[in-house]
């Protein structure tokens, strides 16, 4: 410590807040033996103007430390705040939050977003990426391939745990330990506060559960959702699955997602508008009586997690732009057994099902070719088959 100042002086670190070099490190991350590293500044007007957004490190290293239930605590309020207690809600459904795990560790080795330390990402918002829908070169392509595998083995590994008695917290160990040991960091892992490397939602959760120590049930669907970052650009998937015997209605309303998904893919090619993807989506769900999700849509994905094209699901919907070759986005459909209309857990992030009927979704990442489409996150001959309608 430097007494004079309480801020200690470090030498290669560069300022979180602008990049400079870095000589003056947070008291608070001192006191709380937080690591240097996103906690350093070059003056004392870079650490003042982060402050804001830099101060909720404190926040989650306290709750992290508050072990009263050995670290296992209920997700309140966009992550920051941990509570022993669940709080009242107008639940809309059966299912109940439970108990969140500690925050899993990413070595120093593995290169991580810009949101990894202090939970704000900081390219993403201010990117002309999220105006103009990028045409990936052949060297960034071939990165996107690369990590789109990842995502898909990672998933995978996920899938082959799926039984009743696992908690979802055990499915995101697995995430985490595949995604750090191939090289990759988890990119959900603190985006935006999120307090874990996947997300798992289940029943009436339509996207965004948090892993935690629910068990799964007979009977149960449960959606994974995994994107890995590795080599400086992001891949995004998820399937849902079943838990055990699921009744006639869940397989219905989990085939029908997986085909909403298909037909989707099977448009998509040079010329074709990204509006066209909703209505083919909400064409094929109506004709089972299904519904489909309006608030959450389809992303571009690259160097950046979420960037232009946005892509609804919904039919007769506005979205702006032409597919061409070269453009890599997500679709993504939610589809629900009864309406449409989503609520949010008072976690900040878990959306449900406005009736507490169940919803499933399926992702991909996909490339636009020449001639059609690349599935960058498709089924590898050694993914797990547990859809019977792909085995004959
Ligand atoms: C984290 C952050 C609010 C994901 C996706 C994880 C959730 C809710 C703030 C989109 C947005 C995954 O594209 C996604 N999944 O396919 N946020 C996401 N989070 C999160
Ligand atoms: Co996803
Ligand atoms: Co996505």
């Amino acid at each position: 410590m430097d007494g004079s100042s309480g801020m200690s002086i470090e030498t290669p670190l560069s300022c979180a807040h602008c990049g400079k070099p870095a000589r003056l490190q947070c008291p608070k991350c001192v006191e709380l033996k937080l690591p240097a590293h996103g906690a350093s500044f070059c003056t004392q007007d870079c650490f003042k103007t982060s402050w804001s957004s830099h101060k909720s490190v404190h926040i989650k290293a306290k709750s992290d430390t508050l072990s009263e239930s050995n670290g296992w605590l209920y997700c309140i309020k966009k992550g920051q705040k941990r509570s022993p207690s669940l709080p009242y809600f107008d639940w809309t459904g059966p299912l109940r939050p439970y108990p969140i795990s500690k925050t899993r560790f990413v070595p120093d080795s593995i290169v991580k977003p810009d949101w990894a330390v202090d939970g704000i990402p900081k390219a993403e918002p201010n990117s002309d990426l999220q105006n103009i829908i990028e045409i990936k070169t052949p060297e960034l392509i071939e990165r996107m391939r690369e990590v789109c595998r990842i995502g898909r083995e990672v998933l995978d590994a996920a899938a082959r745990m799926i039984r009743p008695g696992v908690t979802t917290d055990e499915i995101d160990e697995v995430v985490h330990r595949e995604t750090v040991s191939a090289g990759g960091y988890p990119s959900p892992l603190n985006y935006h506060f999120f307090p874990k490397s996947c997300c798992t939602s289940v029943n009436e959760v339509i996207c965004h559960g948090i892993p935690d120590a629910r068990k799964l049930e007979e009977g149960d669907i449960v959606n994974v959702d995994v994107t890995v970052y590795y080599n400086g650009v992001h891949g995004d998937l998820n399937e849902t699955y079943f838990v055990g015997e699921v009744d006639e209605a869940s397989k219905k309303l989990v085939r029908c997602t997986y085909e909403c998904l298909e037909k989707a893919i099977s448009i998509v090619k040079p010329g074709v508008r990204f509006r066209e993807v909703g209505d083919v989506i909400s064409r094929h769900a109506s004709m089972s009586g299904l519904s489909v999700v309006k608030s959450y849509c389809g992303h571009g994905i690259g160097e950046l997690f979420h960037c232009a094209p946005n892509i609804p699901h919904y039919g007769k919907n506005k979205a702006v732009g032409v597919m061409k070759a070269g453009q890599t986005f997500t679709i993504e459909p939610m589809i629900n057994a009864g309406i449409w209309r989503d609520r949010l857990w008072p976690d900040g992030w878990t959306a449900v099902t406005a009736d507490g009927k169940r919803s499933a979704q399926f992702e991909h990442t996909l490339l636009v070719t020449e001639t059609g489409v690349e599935v960058l996150t498709a089924r590898l001959p050694s993914s797990p088959n547990v859809y019977p309608w792909l085995s004959k």
